[in-house]
């Protein structure tokens, strides 16, 4: 966790959200951690067959074949040159193996003070992006940066209602248009409004589902551009909210999303719910992206900054 992202709902909140984590990962721990001690302490010498019971007890965690060869053949380069090694350790080595792949993609995240953070908010629909610049909002306006939200799901009847009550409820203005809008002026309203109040940080939500999938990654483009019209950096970030409780299908999505628009960050939501978490694992590796929060309720609180650390913890717990 990044200085800058400190937990400002307090020490309480942060173990409330661990508890919800480890029981939103629960299923994954059962099958994984569990597989894992069960195959590391059981009869089984180091050898092929050990190996392959630890492959699929990583697929059954849904980290996907690339990922999981991966890590098994840095796990089997790490044993061979430890001769002598007992098996127990393995456990240890995996653990730093999972830390690794995830904090070597993790990124810094302060951003030149000055003019208004853009963050951008992507993903299909029902993902999640509405609740999460809820919460996003609340966070870093209890920081205390001034936030704005832009209502750019123009698409989804009550889509800009869904964004206003959260404006509403956490007290931050709302930039909209009536239903049908083009969503670039949405975003290039809000922009410019934010640029005159001096805000710190404008949200944009965006639409998950067009009359086609090709339709959303224009529009989408479509915003990127319009918004550098007000500020060439802009959006700074693009964070693609991605449901982990679909598993490896995320994956795709994201390298989807990345192609057509460089995403650079991740949102894990409902990690609370029948998530299985490897393919946090997938995606940090295949798609080099960070995870830089993830959720674990509906709740305005229920997210936090990823932190890898006590994600793996969580993992085997
Ligand atoms: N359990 C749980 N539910 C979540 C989480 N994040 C979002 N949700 C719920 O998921 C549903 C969809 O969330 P939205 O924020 O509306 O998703 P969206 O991506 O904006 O969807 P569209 O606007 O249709 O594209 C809502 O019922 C949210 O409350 C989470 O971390 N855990
Ligand atoms: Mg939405």
């Amino acid at each position: 966790m990044s200085g800058k992202e400190k937990d400002v709902a307090g020490k309480g909140s942060e173990g409330r959200f661990f508890s919800r984590l480890k029981l939103g990962l629960k299923k994954t721990r059962d099958s994984f951690a569990s597989g894992v001690i069960r195959v590391v302490s059981g009869p089984m010498e180091l050898g092929p067959e050990l190996w392959q019971e630890l492959e699929e007890v990583l697929l059954s965690a849904d980290m996907g074949v690339p990922t999981m060869t991966w890590i098994m053949e840095a796990l089997k380069k790490e044993v061979r040159e430890s001769p002598g090694i007992e098996k127990e350790k393995i456990i240890k080595l995996l653990k730093e193996l999972l830390l690794d792949v995830l904090e070597g993609v993790q990124v810094d995240t302060a951003y030149p003070s000055g003019c208004p953070c853009v963050v951008m908010v992507i993903g299909i629909n029902g993902s999640g992006k509405t609740t999460t610049i809820g919460k996003l909002a609340a966070r870093y306006k209890a920081q205390g940066e001034q936030v704005m939200l832009a209502a750019g799901d123009t698409f989804r009847a009550a889509a800009t209602e869904q964004l206003q009550a959260w404006a509403q409820r956490i007290d931050v203005p709302c930039v909209s248009q009536k239903s049908g809008a083009d969503p670039s002026a949405v975003a290039y309203d809000a922009v410019q409004s934010a640029v005159i109040k001096k805000v710190d940080r404008v949200f944009v939500d965006t639409a998950g589902r067009l009359q086609t999938n090709k339709n959303l990654m224009e529009e989408l483009k479509k915003i990127k551009r319009v918004v550098k019209k007000i500020i060439q950096e802009a959006p700074h970030e693009t964070l693609l909210v991605l449901d982990s409780s679909i598993g490896q299908n995320s994956l795709s999505q994201a390298r989807l999303f990345n192609e057509a628009l460089d995403v650079n960050g991740i949102v894990m939501t409902k990690l609370d719910g029948s998530a299985k978490g490897g393919v946090l694992f997938s995606i940090a590796r295949e798609l080099k992206l960070p995870v830089r929060f993830i959720g674990v309720g509906e709740q305005v609180d229920d997210l936090q900054p990823f932190d890898p650390r006590s994600f793996v913890e969580a993992l085997f717990d």
